[in-house]
């Protein structure tokens, strides 16, 4: 175990247990003409997390642990999105329709891919997930159960929605989880803030929260 500083008190991290997972780092939430900018908001924000990102990727990949990618992604006959999904909201495009970077949230379009400075790379994994946590429909536990996974790093987008989302899940399946609170952001800057506070609140009733640049002062 290596102990990080973090909140609400210093994490135990347990490098040969521990896997990153990156929720969500798309073209269609991070870059113009995607879902999330047909649903009003400035994805501008979020494109700004992308270095950090990149920097916790890196620690992970210089050390061999896992890294896990996950995409908002539906089939493309759409026969896992439920009709509330689409209808949801008053967007300027559906989920499924044509835009700039193909029809929206489709696995296999171009702005359902992950955008390029964090591309995936051979041997890490993918996982396409229908909904807002990356437990729902995807068979993600039983693949880290498999491989030993008891600690959960967590960076991407957006915080309050399928970041938090995905942490609660993963708490609930008994994971210890640490988000990295500069490679994550929100359309709001006021949710982002928000989630955070909820996370460690209560002695950390979701987990743990710190700067990528605890993790690097104890991993190098
Ligand atoms: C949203 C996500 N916000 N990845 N998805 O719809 O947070």
């Amino acid at each position: 175990m290596t102990q990080v500083t973090a909140r609400p008190y210093p994490y135990e991290l347990d490098p040969g247990h521990t896997a990153l997972v990156v929720i969500d780092m798309q073209r269609d939430f991070i870059e113009p003409g995607g879902f999330g900018d047909s649903l009003g908001n400035d994805v501008a924000r979020l494109a700004a997390i992308i270095p950090a990102t990149a920097g916790l990727i890196g620690l992970f990949r210089r050390h061999g642990w896992p890294v896990i990618h996950t995409r908002e992604a539906h089939k493309p006959d759409l026969s896992d999105c439920p009709p509330s999904k689409i209808r949801r909201g008053n967007p300027s495009l559906h989920i499924g329709e044509s835009g700039a970077m193909g029809r929206l949230l489709v696995a296999g379009e171009p702005g359902n891919q992950i955008v390029e400075a964090l591309a995936p790379i051979e041997g890490e994994i993918v996982v396409d997930k229908p909904g807002k946590g990356m437990f729902w429909a995807t068979g993600l536990h039983e693949r880290l159960q498999a491989m030993g996974i008891t600690h959960l790093v967590f960076a991407g987008v957006t915080t309050e929605v399928c970041v938090q989302t995905s942490m609660r899940e993963a708490n609930d399946r008994g994971y210890e989880c640490l988000l990295v609170e500069d490679a994550t952001e929100s359309y709001f800057p006021q949710f982002k803030a928000s989630a955070i506070e909820m996370i460690v609140a209560q002695g950390g009733i979701v987990g743990w929260v710190t700067p990528l640049r605890e993790l690097e002062a104890s991993f190098g």
